[in-house]
């Protein structure tokens, strides 16, 4: 990525936001393996692997917020490059580890029909496939190249929103009443910070200037985690909490021995 010249305000929204995501990511990763007590031991395993997506991206962004500090220096009241790049990689390697752990957490809190191994090797094939393709575009400041890519990563993209829309569609039909309205959420949830990613990317090519599509971008993306992670996470647990109590589960029961229980 090209380091444009940065108004204080336009670096430091982007640092804050860097904190911020770092913030959520770490208070994302207590709260999953705290919660694990609270729900039955069929859905816990969902839990752990909203744990290891905030741990993975509490890492990465560790490291970002490290890189984007190094790469720029205050002169003359605005903020220019020192000539250390800006590293692109950690958000890509992140997400090739995320997105697939993502689905795999989706997947299992909703318990989604018999053959979800092989589900969940096709959407995380094509999740594989759209990020790999997608990097080629985000490191070039050449427009052509980035729409080209951009196409290409779109069809994986849409391939795996159409899936899960699907599929976390049919689902509705067996879960109870108030899981229903929290899967319905899950799937808007979904939508809304899956498409993000894409508008984001092509804020270079959306005419804004070269500081705007930095702040655009960057926001755009760190935005999108923030929701795409943790508050999908939280969603996880409270379908997993909700799924837990239509199954006859209690985490008070669950504490007392069987022979003293009154129940
Ligand atoms: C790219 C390249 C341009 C086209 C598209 C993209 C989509 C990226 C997405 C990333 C999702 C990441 C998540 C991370 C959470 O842990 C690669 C920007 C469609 C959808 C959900």
């Amino acid at each position: 990525m090209d380091l444009p010249v940065l108004t204080p305000g336009q670096f430091d929204l982007i640092y804050n936001g860097f904190s911020l995501a770092i913030a959520a990511m770490g208070a994302g990763f207590l709260y999953f393996i705290l919660s694990r007590g609270q729900v039955a031991p069929a859905y816990r395993t969902a839990l752990t692997v909203s744990a290891l997506v905030v741990a993975i991206a509490f890492y990465h962004y560790l490291r970002i917020f490290e890189s984007w500090a190094a790469a720029y220096v205050l002169e003359g009241g605005a903020y220019v490059s020192t000539g250390k790049p800006f590293n692109d990689a950690y958000r890509y390697v992140d997400w090739l580890l995320t997105v697939p752990l993502l689905l795999v957490e989706a997947v299992l809190v909703l318990r989604l029909k018999q053959g979800a191994g092989g589900m969940i090797a096709r959407l995380s094939i094509a999740a594989i496939l759209m990020i790999v393709t997608g990097y080629p575009g985000e490191v070039s400041s050449d427009t052509a190249t980035r729409l080209i890519w951009g196409t290409i990563s779109t069809i994986p993209f849409l391939y795996i929103l159409y899936v899960l829309w699907v599929e976390l569609g049919k689902s509705l039909a067996t879960q109870p009443a108030k899981v229903r309205v929290l899967v319905r959420n899950l799937r808007l949830l979904l939508l809304a910070s899956w498409g993000v990613y894409p508008i984001a990317y092509l804020a270079p090519v959306l005419g804004f200037d070269g500081a705007g599509a930095v702040v655009a971008l960057q926001t755009g993306y760190t935005l999108a985690d923030v929701i795409a992670k943790p508050l999908f996470g939280a969603m996880i647990v409270w379908i997993a909490i909700e799924k837990s109590r239509a199954d006859g589960w209690s985490p008070n029961a669950a504490a007392v021995p069987a022979s003293t229980s009154k129940a």
